[in-house]
């Protein structure tokens, strides 16, 4: 059931604003020359197009500072520039905008920067097992709060959260936070909320144990959505995994079925994938990510996970 996909986040990159620089940008307006009265010269929405990166980056920089909705529409190109430096300016521009249109492409981008660092605690002793540390999130999960390039990471105990939405974004252990004895485990869960609405939280584990070339693994998670989740096109809550080398090359995506809508009941989400080989039959690692857009605010909907893990398919 797990569709093969390249990842081929660079490429886009590049193809993207390749298109940017053939597209001609639209012509100064007020709203430019409004906002730039002692530089009226500059045109920033000609000049994001401009083949010189440095050129691209104060274009970026000064939209940042702008109001419009054209001017989102020139950050969310500016999001797939080649540049990286314009990349996060773009980003900086949009990050308190709430504008929702802007989640994709902060999802996009930002989804293939995850840190590259593995976490370093292991229960691992017979691959029979579950191959990740503390899958139920049975202790140590923390309550964390952060809003796209502001306090952006939480977590513990094997877990990394990161906040990339357009507002502030919440995951609480429902042990401490919130009643948990109707999860799967039984105990302690996790729960992912968006403070303003169009959340974007990406709860992740990057697995240390290399996987055995050719053998079959099973990863899976139990969600429940809650509340109005799913009134807005965009929500989906996703087990995502990305099978990658020790030098964090992505080799496969693998995406379960999303849960787009409100279920009193938990469902289990579930992929099952062949560890292929990489090209030099590299060893292969995998991380495991719980994916949520919530356009809904906190309390209106949220989404909770247990018992997310990763096992070996018995032969
Ligand atoms: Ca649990």
């Amino acid at each position: 059931m797990s569709a093969r996909v390249s990842v081929l986040l660079a490429a886009v990159v590049v193809a993207a604003s390749t298109c940017s620089l053939v597209v001609a940008a639209p012509p100064v307006d007020e709203e430019s020359a409004a906002a730039d009265p002692g530089n009226a010269e500059f045109n920033a929405f000609e000049a994001i197009g401009h083949p010189d990166p440095d050129t691209r980056l104060m274009a970026a920089e000064r939209l940042g500072r702008m109001r419009g909705r054209r001017v989102v529409s020139a950050l969310l190109r500016a999001m797939y520039d080649g540049d990286q430096r314009v990349q996060a300016a773009a980003a900086r521009g949009l990050r308190h905008r709430r504008d929702k249109r802007a989640i994709p492409a902060l999802a996009e981008v930002l989804m293939g920067q995850l840190p590259q660092v593995a976490s370093t605690v292991s229960n691992v002793k017979d691959v029979d097992v579950t191959l990740n540390y503390n899958p139920g999130f049975e202790e140590g999960v923390s309550n964390d709060n952060g809003y796209l390039l502001g306090r952006q990471q939480g977590g513990g105990y094997g877990w990394t959260y990161q906040f990339l939405g357009a507002g502030k974004g919440n995951v609480w252990d429902e042990s401490t936070a919130y009643p948990s004895g109707d999860c799967p485990s039984g105990k302690h869960a996790l729960r992912v909320g968006a403070e303003h609405g169009h959340g974007y939280t990406v709860v992740y584990s990057t697995l240390w144990q290399q996987l055995d070339h050719g053998a079959k693994y099973r990863a899976s998670v139990h969600v429940r959505a809650a509340g109005k989740f799913g009134a807005d096109g965009a929500d989906r809550a996703q087990l995502v995994v990305q099978v990658m080398n020790k030098s964090w090359q992505l080799y496969t995506v693998h995406r379960a079925s999303p849960v787009l809508k409100a279920d009193p009941k938990y469902v289990e989400q579930a992929i099952e994938f062949e560890a292929q080989k990489g090209a030099n039959a590299e060893p292969l690692v995998a991380r495991l990510i719980l994916e949520t857009h919530i356009a809904e605010p906190y309390p209106d909907a949220w989404v909770t996970y247990d018992d997310c893990e990763l096992r070996k398919i018995r032969q």
